[in-house]
């Protein structure tokens, strides 16, 4: 028995050694042919494409959005993934759509540039969210989608019955984004607005001059900025459901938004219990600092001093005007431009902390330089011996400003029923995609495409959707069937 199981164990062994001869042969035949026999690359991308650049799709194609954003924040986020290349449906109310359709309208009975400059690119669909009927489109609509945006009232998504567990039963893999106004805690209900963003984000307290009231700002950071965040929340929610298959809830708090975007002014906060802050004019006005940042004017918030400055013709123009910074390491060039050598030397004014405390004065002698050329001519002189400024500019430069219009920053398009109108088209570049700049949809423009190429509605379902009332006033059944 022993003498036949060890022959046993002697055959197979030999055998053994046959096959791991034969394999390691092949491994060296392997390794010898192909190195490249591994994936083609470490994180299991695809190969790179050879397309060329900007023919590969865009960023987001692939993406669908279920877009039930309104007024700013929720439309920046969506538009911006628009143009980024994903599908973005929009849901709006029946006969009403999104508010801003009809606010601050220039041209009787077109869509308002508030509407049209947010929601370009984009398909609507007219659906009541609290219908019967329109619920079960909605849940056929969660399940076709990627990502769903929102930026209702706080609980209103919750009232229609989209609760997050109800949309992540119906489609795990959705990635369900909302914009509000506070983040979790005392404020968590409140409604918010632009303005009140501003001033809960530590914006408005830190805007203006020392001598008046907080300053709300003209750039709309409490929307379009935190709708700028969503879209960064959400871009990377997607990059994660690669690995995990699941979506996620991505919140924005406009007030958190804001204070990201005036986080130096929370470095300020900080900087001022070790003494006052050097930079601020006030401190070389001699004005005491108190316990909280205070309002800088035109300071420039990094270390290196600036300030607003009067060019040629601002006596009649409310813009000529140009932003100009003293950077230490281009001081000599500044002192040559201003016609006063002598500051080089100075101990006055050769170093930083000497010119602190006499800012005013110094920008005021730079004032005298400036109000004899235009802000063009300030920014073009000082350019050239690398001293950074910048003009003043208006709305109406911007808009008529070619290099915007060339590399499609300002786009324009035409509408149906307004006309041809200025949008802002994708603020960020992608060398491999081109974006996708389109015009707004109209109020339920899209509604029956969206029924019926993404969601598979037959025809007569369709005509008892039409009669039912979830997407429209109700039709009568003949006029519904025969359209
Ligand atoms: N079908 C049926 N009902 C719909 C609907 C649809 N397709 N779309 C919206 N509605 C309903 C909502 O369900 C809600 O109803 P309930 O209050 O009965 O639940 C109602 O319309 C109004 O929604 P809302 O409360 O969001 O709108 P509002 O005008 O009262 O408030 C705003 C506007 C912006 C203050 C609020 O939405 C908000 O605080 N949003 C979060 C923060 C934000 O984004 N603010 C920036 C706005 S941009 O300046």
């Amino acid at each position: 028995m022993a003498a036949k199981k060890n022959a046993r164990t002697a055959k197979s062994k030999a055998k053994f050694k046959v096959k791991s001869k034969a394999t390691a042969k092949k491994v060296v035949k392997l390794k010898a042919r192909k190195p490249a026999a591994k994936p083609a690359n470490g994180n299991a991308l695809p190969r790179p494409s050879t397309k060329p650049w900007g023919q590969a799709g865009r960023a987001l194609e692939g993406i669908r959005v279920l877009d039930f954003t309104h007024v700013q924040s929720g439309p920046t986020c969506t538009q911006l993934l628009a143009y980024l290349g994903a599908d973005v449906i929009k849901v709006e109310r029946p006969g009403v759509g999104d508010v801003t359709r009809g606010q601050l309208r220039d041209v009787k009975g077109a869509d308002s540039l508030y509407f049209t400059m947010l929601n370009g690119s984009k398909r609507s669909i007219t659906i009541d969210s609290k219908h019967p009927k329109g619920k079960e489109i909605l849940d056929r609509l969660i399940k076709q989608c990627d990502v769903l945006v929102e930026n209702f009232a706080p609980g209103a998504l919750d009232r229609m019955g989209l609760t997050f567990e109800h949309i992540n039963k119906l489609n795990p893999r959705m990635v369900v984004a909302s914009v509000k106004g506070f983040g979790p805690g005392p404020y968590e209900d409140c409604k918010v607005y632009e303005n009140i963003a501003q001033c809960a984000g530590g914006s408005a307290s830190t805007t203006g001059f020392r001598e008046g009231p907080p300053l709300v700002t003209g750039a709309q950071i409490g929307d379009s900025g935190t709708g700028l965040h969503l879209a960064f929340g959400i871009a990377c929610a997607l990059l994660q459901r690669h690995r995990t298959g699941r979506g996620q809830k991505v919140l924005a708090a406009m007030q958190d938004g804001v204070l990201n975007l005036a986080r130096v002014k929370l470095r300020d906060q900080q900087r001022l219990k070790h003494g006052p802050l050097t930079e601020y004019s006030q401190y070389g006005e001699n004005v005491p600092f108190g316990d909280a940042t205070p309002r800088a004017g035109n300071d420039s918030g990094g270390g290196q001093p600036g300030w607003i400055l009067k060019c040629k013709g601002w006596e009649n123009d409310p813009n000529s005007y140009v932003y100009f910074i003293t950077q230490a390491p281009v001081w000599g060039a500044i002192c040559d431009l201003i016609g006063k050598p002598e500051w080089k030397t100075d101990p006055d004014y050769a170093t930083p902390p000497a010119r602190l405390p006499r800012l005013r004065q110094i920008f005021d002698t730079i004032e005298q330089w400036t109000m004899t050329k235009t802000k063009f001519e300030v920014m073009e002189i000082c350019n050239k011996v690398d001293v950074p400024a910048g003009p003043i500019l208006s709305m109406k430069e911007i808009a008529e400003e070619p290099s915007l219009r060339l590399n499609g920053t300002v786009v324009e398009l035409d509408h149906p029923t307004r006309g041809r109108y200025l949008t802002v088209g994708s603020p960020v570049k992608l060398s491999d995609t081109v974006p996708d700049v389109r015009r707004s949809p109209l109020l339920g423009e899209h509604t029956d495409e969206v029924l019926r190429k993404v969601l598979g509605y037959s025809e007569k379902e369709i005509a008892e959707i039409k009669v039912s009332g979830a997407i429209a006033a109700p039709e009568k059944p003949a006029k519904a069937a025969a359209a």
